[in-house]
């Protein structure tokens, strides 16, 4: 059915060819597995794959839209629901990992109304139980309040490396959550559905992500980017590479610095997040003439407290901007405008300064923006903050266009420079503006464009893990060798760490259910 997830007949309804003899030999040793620890076989395997971002950094919590695409790499969760709760009122889960020296075994008998998660602990299982708790609570809407959920065998085989931006955690949380709704007899699952609840649940960890990467886990499609919008709705749609002469391929680059975002949470992620709800207040209350100010909860997905497009409609609607017949690019030019203009402290902002603006005591301020998720600073950087955003929201729609009308003739040298340009912008605007960068991810960039990569940039969050590189294919083998005798060879890796520094990135298949015949 369009628009629910694929009940996948054969490993090639999911993996691309050249990906099959690896997958397959993985498939049947993890069948084996749940075999030879929970003593019978399974009956399903839900999987959701890890993404590569394109373009669109740190923009999607303040909705705009961005250009992921799923990978190979995904998380795969092994199920049965042969399995009787011992304690009345619960149900039970018992949950193994294939890495079990790093992710322990566990066992839980959970109360049929509350999956009780400790964001304050850094546990593996927590991604499964923030499934677990979104997938309930819809199942509950829609069963009514005594609905009893099924207990649970599941052995979890994760590929995507942890920490490094290729978004495990969403690959986890999408699968667990598909995988609840299978085991409970729901076999039609709507993508959009599954989406959402898989965006709203991953905060249950401690990280007060946007909507980027479960959409791209679950809506992907082989062969092609995924166009992910989030404002008014939630829409996601396929978009095609043109072909080009020499053929353009992505590159992924792992820096091998990892970045914890359950650690660092309240100096980097969380507190960009903060940072842009500040910045969409503080624009808001000097922008619009008082009376038209929104409440401070009105985006969609609860995906930032106070988001810079809600601002901009009541701006259109009654304020400074009052251009509502603009077409985007040049609203997100008047923005780009209205913030230098209104948000002129390059040093940032304290509390005190930002609560005087809003009209609100600092207590109030630190209710509003900065309970829920506990940030550490002294001033937020509302003007470098917003420049970056809306500079960014404006060439993903630059990528698009350029994407949608395809090279001129047989020029594609100078097509694929203008892309690689883009990518190149992002890195600098990650780097210097909403400083999400790191040293080493900067030196793979310029390791790659040296060698002949058209753009190069972080991936993800930043802070760490992975770069993306747009190079031609003759070009692959020199960026390759580049990063390894001036990056790679200086770091003390594993063979297996070789293997998976750096692989050519085909955008893949999203989320699938499988059932064991
Ligand atoms: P990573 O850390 O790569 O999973 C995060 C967020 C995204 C998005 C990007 C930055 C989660 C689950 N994902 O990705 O929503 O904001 O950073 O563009 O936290
Ligand atoms: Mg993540």
């Amino acid at each position: 059915m369009a628009g629910s997830v694929p009940i996948a007949r054969s490993l090639s309804d999911i993996y691309t060819p050249d990906a099959l003899p690896t997958q397959a030999k993985r498939w049947n040793n993890l069948l084996a597995k749940f075999e030879e620890v929970y003593g019978h076989p399974a009956e399903f395997i839900s999987r959701s794959p890890g993404r590569v971002n394109i373009i669109g950094e740190h923009i999607d919590y303040s909705l705009y839209s961005v250009l992921p695409m799923a990978i190979t790499a995904d998380a795969l969760l092994v199920v049965s629901t042969a399995l009787t709760p011992t304690t009345p009122g619960t149900f039970k889960v018992q949950i193994a990992n294939v890495q079990d020296s790093k992710f322990p075994s566990r066992e839980f008998d959970i109360p049929y109304e509350t999956v009780d998660i400790d964001a304050t602990v850094h546990e593996w299982t927590n991604y499964f139980k923030s499934g677990l708790r979104g997938a309930l609570e819809h199942l509950r809407r829609k069963r009514g309040a005594d609905f009893k959920p099924s207990s649970m065998k599941i052995l979890m085989d994760g590929t995507v490396p942890a920490g490094g931006g290729l978004s495990s955690s969403a690959a986890f949380v999408s699968a667990s959550a598909l995988a609840i709704m299978v085991a409970n007899g729901e076999h039609t699952v709507n993508k959009t559905e599954l989406t959402e609840l898989a965006i709203v649940s991953e905060r249950a960890v401690g990280v007060n992500s946007g909507g980027m990467d479960q959409s791209a886990s679950v809506f992907s499609e082989r062969g092609s980017a995924l166009f992910v919008s989030f404002a008014p709705s939630l829409k996601a749609r396929p978009v095609y590479f043109p072909k080009t002469n020499p053929e353009l391929t992505f590159l992924v680059a792992q820096s091998f610095v990892t970045s914890d975002k359950f650690v660092t949470g309240p100096i980097h992620y969380n507190l960009r997040v903060v940072e842009c709800s500040l910045a969409a207040a503080y624009l808001n209350a000097v922008l619009n003439p008082p009376g038209t100010q929104l409440p401070p909860d009105a985006a969609p997905l609860g995906i930032s407290l106070h988001g810079f497009h809600e601002t901009y409609f009541a701006l259109r609607e009654h304020g400074a901007g009052a251009t509502s017949s603009k077409p985007v690019p040049d609203q997100l030019d008047e923005l780009i405008t209205l913030t230098k203009q209104t948000l002129t402290q390059v040093e940032g902002y304290t509390r005190e300064e930002i609560a005087s603006v809003l009209n609100i005591s600092v207590d109030e301020l630190n209710a509003r923006f900065t309970s829920r998720f506990p940030v550490r600073a002294e001033r937020f950087k509302l003007r470098q903050r917003a420049l970056h955003v809306f500079s960014e929201a404006l060439r993903v729609l630059k990528f698009m266009a350029l994407l949608e009308t395809g090279p001129s003739g047989d020029d594609t040298a100078s097509y694929n420079s203008q892309l690689g340009a883009l990518l190149n912008e992002t890195q600098t605007s990650c780097r210097d503006v909403y400083e999400c960068s790191c040293e080493e991810i900067d030196t793979l960039c310029a390791i790659a464009r040296k060698a002949g990569s058209y753009g190069s940039r972080l991936t993800g969050a930043g802070w760490g893990g992975c770069s993306v590189h747009l190079v031609p294919a003759d070009k692959v083998a020199e960026v390759r060798d580049a990063w390894d005798r001036e990056y790679y060879s200086k770091l003390n890796l594993t063979e297996d760490q070789k293997e998976a520094a750096v692989v050519v990135s085909r955008p893949g298949n999203g989320s699938a259910v499988c059932f064991v015949k």
